[in-house]
């Protein structure tokens, strides 16, 4: 299969490649190395020693005797990202090419126009290069679990019957997003499903949820062929962040109670999940939803398997509650469907001590690359006094209404 990966030097984005390439499929990458960017505005970096991307494709081919083709440049400039998809005529585009932090997109105005400026229009650039030029292929979106937010009732994958004053019909869940990125990936939602109503292009939606890991199949073959892995507040995520701070002796930065629970999944599984998705294709005229994780955890529950982990090697690890920068539910119901990545053939990695032990086996390797400065939250989700005032209020009105969270 021809197959173009928009994002392709990130975190995700590069080992997707790889897994494609090595599984015979035609890759070509695009990237504009905004995450790079971004982390040199802030002084900050990946834990592991990353390669170029040119440097990467390089080793790959030493590594594997296989070419991926890659462009720099950025989906928002759609004259270009309309050349890309001209010349390389995709049946299947994988979209990783976005801003995926939350922090970032609320630090200031300027950080939230970039990132809804990033996003929004690039992905509607890219629909509009799939409408005239590759009618027939299919788009798969990286979405976000985060934009159902965390609602009082069960989530459904992408779509909810609802019978109301007596008429039924099966409509978008409502969402809920918490931060403006989140808002951006509903807003590409809503510009997918009318590109795939309106003009009949065919699209999945992958709502994702908060991914952790080190390692894939192919990154481990080659210390050149290591994919990015960030700890830093802004683009570190919950589990990764916490191993690292284990691992140099940082208290575990629990926000607020710490009853936050989100979907979780393995970096392999979400390979699984995107080679599910492209070798079993949406209908023409199709948005499918499906929601990509494996398994739920509270913020406190990731936290203390940590500190088990850590002991069983050897570390002692506190927890510690901080206060919370973001405008959150710390204790509220959650329970979202994920069956149909199952039903495909999804054979989770389940997350437990040994798992755990071994990404702080591999980050121990880089520890000393830790920059300090970049652990501990800087962004709040607003400011001033009210904020703590408007949090809490936030905590009180939405309070689970007896049911446990699942
Ligand atoms: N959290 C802590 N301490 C930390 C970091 C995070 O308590 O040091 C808490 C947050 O307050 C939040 C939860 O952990 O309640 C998850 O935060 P996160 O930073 O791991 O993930 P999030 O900001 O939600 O975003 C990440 C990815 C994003 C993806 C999303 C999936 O950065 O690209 O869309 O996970 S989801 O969370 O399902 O929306």
């Amino acid at each position: 299969m021809r197959i173009l990966i928009l994002g392709g030097d990130g975190y995700l984005g590069w080992p997707t490649a790889l897994r494609f390439s090595a599984r015979g499929h035609e890759v070509t990458v695009v990237d504009n190395f905004a995450r790079r960017r971004w982390h040199n505005e802030q002084s900050t970096g990946s834990l592991t020693p990353i390669s170029g991307l040119a440097d990467r494709v390089d080793a790959w081919r030493e590594v594997s005797g296989k070419e991926i083709q890659s462009f720099v440049g950025g989906v928002e400039d759609g004259e270009f990202l309309d050349r890309v998809v001209a010349d390389t005529s995709p049946e299947a585009v994988i979209h990783y090419g976005q801003q995926a932090s939350a922090p970032f997109s609320m630090i200031s105005r300027r950080h939230a126009v970039e990132t809804q400026h990033a996003n929004v229009i690039g992905n509607l650039n890219l629909l509009w290069s799939i409408r005239e030029h590759v009618p027939n292929c299919h788009l798969i979106k990286l979405g976000t679990m985060g934009e159902y937010g965390t609602p009082n009732i069960d989530i459904e994958e992408g779509y909810i019957e609802i019978d109301h004053k007596g008429r039924k019909d099966t409509l978008p869940v409502p969402k809920l997003p918490g931060s403006l990125y989140h808002c951006s990936k509903v807003h590409d939602s809503t510009n997918i499903h009318f590109a795939c109503r309106h003009w009949g292009l065919r699209a999945t939606d992958l709502n994702q949820g908060v991914v952790y890991g080190v390692e894939t199949e192919e990154t481990v073959q080659d210390e050149r062929l290591l994919t990015r892995f960030d700890y830093d507040e802004l683009f570190g995520t919950a589990l990764n962040r916490f191993c690292v701070q284990a691992m140099i002796g940082h208290p575990l930065t629990v926000y607020g109670r710490g009853g936050q629970t989100r979907g979780y999944l393995n970096i392999r599984d979400t390979l699984q999940c995107v080679e599910l998705a492209a070798s079993n294709p949406a209908d023409l005229g199709e948005m499918r939803v499906y929601n990509q994780f494996t398994e739920q955890f509270s913020v406190k529950e990731l936290a203390e398997l940590v500190q088990k982990a850590g002991a069983e090697v050897g570390r002692e690890v506190e927890i510690k509650s901080f206060p919370n920068p973001r405008v959150e539910l710390e204790e509220h119901y959650y329970n979202a469907t994920h069956s149909k990545l199952l039903d495909l053939g999804l054979q989770p990695h389940h997350l437990g001590e040994e798992l755990v032990r071994s990404m702080l086996g591999k980050i121990d390797q880089y520890k000393d690359r830790v920059i300090q400065r970049a652990i501990m939250p800087k962004t709040s989700w607003s400011t001033g006094e009210l904020h703590g005032q408007f949090a809490e209020r936030v905590q009180s009105t939405r309070e689970p209404q007896g049911a446990p969270v699942a």
